[in-house]
C-alpha cells in the first residue's frame, strides 16, 4: 500500500524493567507492520524504553448475528443460535427479519459490497437494508436480511458479499429456515356425542380399554 493513502502511523512508547545490557526490541500488532522501532536505551538502573513506529497493513472483518454470536467465514451449518435459521414462516405473509453486524478489528478502513444471496432458495432471502461502507477501524455497521418463503418445507441460500479483508474475501455462509402453508394447530373434528344438541347422537357405549382395543 502507499504510504501516502494510510492513515497516520501511531507511535507508542513502551517502557521495562531490564537487567542491565543491551536488547532488541520488537512488537507485534494485530494488522500492523512495524514501520521502524528506535529509541532502545538501556538507562540508568536498567529501565528501558523504546518506542515504534506502527503501520496499519490490513482491515480485519468479523460478523456476528444474533446479537454478538460470532459467524465463521465459509460457515455451512446454519443454527438458531447465530442468526443464520430464520426458523419458521408461513409462505402466506410470513417472514422473518435478522439482523448481522460487520465490525472492522483491523487497522485501515474495511470496504463491504452490498450481500446477495444464491443456491437453491435465494429468491425466497432478500437484503432489505445494506450495509454502510466502508468502516472504520474500530467501527461497525449492520444489515437485514428478510425470510419470506415462497414453498413449505426447508429454504435454504448463501448469502455472500465481497469485502477488502485479506484473508475472507468473499464473506460467505449458508442460511436457511422453514416454509409452512398451514395455520399452526391440528385440524380440529368434533364428533357429536348424546349430550350434543344438534347433530347425529350415537349411543354412549361403556367398556375397557386394554391393549388399544375397546371392548
Ligand atoms: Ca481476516
Ligand atoms: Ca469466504
Amino acid at each position: 500500500m502507499a504510504a501516502s493513502s494510510a492513515p497516520p502511523a501511531p507511535r507508542e512508547t513502551y517502557s521495562a524493567i531490564v537487567d542491565p545490557g543491551t536488547y532488541n526490541a520488537s512488537v507485534t500488532a494485530i494488522g500492523y507492520d512495524t514501520a521502524s522501532t528506535t529509541g532502545l536505551v538501556v538507562a540508568n538502573g536498567g529501565n528501558a524504553t523504546f518506542s515504534a513506529c506502527l503501520n496499519g497493513v490490513a482491515p480485519e472483518i468479523t460478523v456476528a448475528g444474533n446479537g454478538t454470536i460470532d459467524i465463521v467465514d465459509g460457515d455451512t451449518t446454519p443454527s438458531v443460535a447465530d442468526g443464520t435459521d430464520f426458523g419458521i414462516a408461513n409462505i402466506t405473509g410470513g417472514t422473518v427479519v435478522h439482523t448481522f453486524t460487520i465490525q472492522n478489528i483491523g487497522a485501515v478502513n474495511l470496504t463491504v459490497g452490498l450481500p446477495t444471496t444464491s443456491g437453491p432458495n435465494a429468491g425466497d432471502f432478500n437484503v432489505t437494508m445494506a450495509p454502510s461502507s466502508p468502516v472504520a477501524p474500530g467501527g461497525s455497521t449492520t444489515f437485514q436480511v428478510t425470510f419470506d418463503p415462497s414453498a413449505s418445507g426447508p429454504r435454504t441460500a448463501t448469502l455472500t458479499f465481497s469485502n477488502n479483508d485479506p484473508d475472507e474475501n468473499p464473506f460467505d455462509f449458508s442460511i436457511a429456515g422453514t416454509g409452512t402453508n398451514g395455520s399452526a394447530t391440528c385440524p380440529q373434528v368434533v364428533l357429536p356425542n348424546d349430550n350434543s344438541t344438534s347433530g347425529t347422537r350415537v349411543p354412549r357405549r361403556r367398556g375397557t380399554a386394554s391393549n388399544g382395543r375397546f371392548t
